[in-house]
């Protein structure tokens, strides 16, 4: 199975290589396909043969990172197999791991070559994430693990897992236990317990990649009702309730000393000094049909502006994250409802026309706060044709605003959420597509203006991510065993 896929996609490479002989010099195929582009690279026809049999990786005496650095050594470890795809046995030049191997070849013959080059690289912007949905449909571990390992060949360095939402609830907290084994889809086989967590963590972080949770309230939190009941609000027909549930009751105070200990829970499992706490979507019907909530809009003086309640809502959310040394990640309809939230809270653009969009980028880093774009980039929606393009072509300093304002955009996020995305459709429909966003998040703008030029290196990554079997012609084919008569 291995070598029928590294077979084909080396088939892949070489019409590639072959289309490309027709066009351009020698050297220039093979050393110039790294993506994403780096902020320098430059290579020269000088070629070297490597030897995967003498080849190590060695810590340059002046790297501020020395031997025993458990990072490195276990992507040396990772890497090796990825240059050399057909050696075996190994040991240990540095230099970004990444775009090192994209530039090592083989001939004909299978011999390894590598060209003389430079390289010079850092990311554009600091964040560069992927967010996936496990609510909707629940994702197998090794569904995660995967797409870690992809994101790492991307250079994105976020991963933003929405792990619950009004679906399910599949995160098994010990303090609350009741919330996966009345909320999940299945209490045993459609969780991520504890162990589970901490091995996505340690997956991620040995790949460079943050873990950014998000648990999203007051709207969105239909299945933590299951396992806390008391939590979400009583819809009303009017008198009476109708049985029905909507948003966390913002009224009682029981519902913010839930969230203090959930909270206190999350992010100690989840080290990341950044979580997230949603407030997207939140729905006013219930609220507004809940006699007690009326009462309490009264008694805080926020009149008919059920705004003014979801705004209470979050800054409390808010404080009870700073209380925890967090700092607060949520989307831009806090922002939009003039909440008091402090201001290195980071604001998260999910929603709008490409001028909403404009707008919505000046005015919240006018106010100061640091900013997340995602809206150009749900990777879940699919267009027929190339529709990578539009995604390459997003230039998310386009606004108006002063260089300061322009500073205050930390980067940008692939979103696939997951109504209709589950372990089978999850790796095709991300990638090669939001290696676009990738680049575009890493790379120079000026560097890769043209999708004219970006193309061929898509292509070839394409090929490359196929030998990775990041994505696959034929998944379990071997294993399967057609129904047919004899
Ligand atoms: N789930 C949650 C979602 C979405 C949001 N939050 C969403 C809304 C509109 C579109 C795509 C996704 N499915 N919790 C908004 C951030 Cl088009």
């Amino acid at each position: 199975m291995e070598e029928k896929t590294i077979s084909n996609s080396r088939r892949c490479y070489k019409q590639w290589l072959c289309f490309m002989v027709l066009f351009m010099s020698f050297s220039v195929i093979y050393v110039d396909a790294v993506w994403p582009m780096p902020q320098m690279i430059s290579s020269s026809m000088a070629r070297y043969t490597l030897n995967p049999r003498e080849f190590i990786f060695q810590y340059s005496s002046g790297s501020s990172a020395q031997p025993g650095c458990s990072l490195l050594d276990s992507a040396f470890e990772r890497y090796f197999p990825l240059i050399f795809t057909d050696y075996r046995k190994h040991k240990c030049l540095e230099i970004s791991l990444e775009s090192f191997s994209q530039l090592v070849y083989q001939d004909d013959f299978g011999e390894y070559f590598v060209n003389e080059t430079e390289i010079e690289d850092f990311p554009r912007f600091q964040f560069r994430g992927i967010l996936l949905d496990t609510s909707r449909h629940y994702l197998p571990l090794h569904a995660i693990l995967k797409t870690l390992d992809a994101m790492s060949y991307n250079k994105f360095n976020v991963f933003h897992w929405h792990i619950v939402d009004d679906p399910s609830f599949p995160y098994q907290s010990s303090t609350f236990p009741d919330l996966s084994s009345k909320g999940a889809f299945h209490p045993s086989t459609h969780v991520y317990t504890q162990i589970d967590v901490k091995r996505v963590i340690a997956h991620a972080r040995l790949r460079g990649i943050r873990v950014l949770a998000e648990f999203d309230s007051p709207g969105h939190t239909q299945s933590w009702g299951k396992g806390q009941p008391g939590l979400l609000t009583p819809c009303y027909k009017g008198t009476v309730p109708s049985g029905t549930f909507g948003p966390v009751n913002p009224a009682n105070s029981s519902s913010y000393k839930f969230m203090t200990h959930l909270f206190k829970e999350v992010t100690s499992v989840f080290p990341d000094s950044y979580v997230h706490l949603g407030g997207d979507e939140v729905d006013f019907t219930c609220w507004k049909s809940n006699p007690d909530v009326r009462g309490f809009m009264l008694k805080m003086g926020f009149g008919t502006d059920y705004t003014k309640l979801e705004s209470y809502y979050m800054e409390n959310m808010v404080n009870i994250t700073k209380g925890l040394n967090k700092t607060a990640i949520v989307w831009q309809d806090v922002f939009d409802y003039h909440e008091k939230i402090p201001v290195d809270t980071v604001l998260h653009i999910w929603k709008g026309s490409p001028g909403q969009i404009q707008q919505e980028l000046s005015s919240i880093t006018l106010a100061g706060y640091r900013v997340i774009l995602a809206a150009p980039w749900y990777i879940n929606h699919i267009d027929y044709g190339q529709d990578w393009e539009k995604y390459y072509t997003i230039q998310p300093l386009n606004f108006t605003g002063t260089e300061q304002q322009k500073k205050l955009v930390i980067g940008g996020e692939v979103c696939m959420w997951g109504e209709y995305v589950d372990a089978t459709n999850l790796s095709p429909r991300l990638w090669p597509r939001a290696s676009a966003a990738g680049e575009r998040l890493w790379s120079d703008e000026k560097m890769t203006s043209s999708v004219i030029d970006a193309f061929p290196r898509l292509v070839d990554f394409r090929c490359r991510l196929l030998r990775y079997r990041v994505i696959v012609i034929m998944p379990n084919y071997f294993g399967y065993t057609p129904n047919v008569e004899s």
